[in-house]
């Protein structure tokens, strides 16, 4: 049962047991971006960050597509004309989009229901868990129009799949299926189309009663090892572990295991 439901028509912000569930809602140009859309989807992830009841974030997109990156539609300009600056696009939309996502103290999962090119595929990827549907791909679309991987794709294929496939993918443009990309440990899982929306919901739903606070610091632990060398990053292990022993959730948990019992994690 829902506690919250925004009416906003290209987001939908469905909040219920601790999750909030954000649907990418253009279905008809298969999710693609507009302005409006970034708008959108700027307020509901600040209003998930915002929300202390919130434990995990779930992204999907509606109909038969996750999304199709930007709205090519927005733009259509006369070969010859000045085309629009894009660097602005990018620094005001896609870019503040990709930080949130990997900043929320929170893990994000996401459910890619269909199709997932440009970047609709490198936002997906920067989600901290992606399930797809068997049924769903992922195109860097880019090199097919002039342009380069975006929404931090060259930063995160290389690591997820290695430099040869990322390159391939980034100049080829070749759709990569979702058993494919689990193969390549580009995502975590495929799964039957039909059982898409409950395995990514019943596994959200365990998160939101996880240890939250440990979990966003994993995630932070996590996302900062590529960019660190061994002993920059052993420093970071001190000072997060530092902080995870400080939690409610650390207590509760060495306390349910003492005397084995369940433990009942409070996100804090
Ligand atoms: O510009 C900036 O701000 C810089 C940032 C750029 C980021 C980017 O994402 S650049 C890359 C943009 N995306 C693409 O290039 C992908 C374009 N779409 C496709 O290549 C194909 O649609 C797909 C491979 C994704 C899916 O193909 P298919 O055959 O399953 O569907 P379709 O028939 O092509 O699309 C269905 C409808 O959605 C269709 O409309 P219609 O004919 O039914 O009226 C199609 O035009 C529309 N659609 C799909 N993608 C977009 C789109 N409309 C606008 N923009 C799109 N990106």
């Amino acid at each position: 049962m829902s506690d919250r439901q925004t009416t906003d028509k290209t987001i939908l912000l469905d909040i219920a047991d601790g999750v909030a569930t954000i649907t990418l809602n253009r279905p008809d140009r298969l999710n693609s971006f507009t302005a409006a859309m970034h708008e959108e989807l700027r307020e509901a992830v600040g209003e998930v960050r915002d929300d202390k009841a919130v434990r995990c974030l779930l992204l999907t997109g509606a109909g038969r597509g996750f999304c199709a990156g930007q709205d090519l539609s927005d733009r259509a300009v006369a070969p010859g004309a000045q085309g629009p600056d894009l660097g602005v696009s990018i620094e005001t939309n896609y870019n503040p989009l990709v930080r949130s996502l990997r900043a929320l103290p929170m893990p994000v999962i996401c459910a890619v229901n269909g199709v997932a090119a440009g970047a609709g595929a490198n936002i997906a990827l920067a989600c901290d868990i992606v399930l797809a549907a068997r049924s769903a791909s992922f195109i860097q679309a880019f090199c097919k129009i002039g342009l380069i991987p975006d929404s931090g794709g060259t930063w995160t294929l290389p690591r997820l799949v290695g430099h040869a496939r990322a390159m391939g993918l980034a100049m080829l443009g070749d759709k990569v299926s979702a058993e494919q990309a689990e193969a390549w440990g580009m995502i975590w899982k495929a799964v039957d189309d039909d059982r898409l929306m409950a395995e990514a919901g019943a596994l959200a739903r365990q998160l939101a009663t996880q240890p939250t606070r440990g979990l966003a610091l994993i995630k932070q632990a996590l996302n900062a090892s590529s960019a660190n060398d061994l002993d920059t990053q052993l420093d970071l292990e001190r000072d997060l572990q530092r902080e995870a022993g400080r939690t409610h959730d650390y207590r509760e948990g060495v306390a349910a295991f003492v005397e084995k019992r369940a433990p009942k994690f409070e996100g804090r």
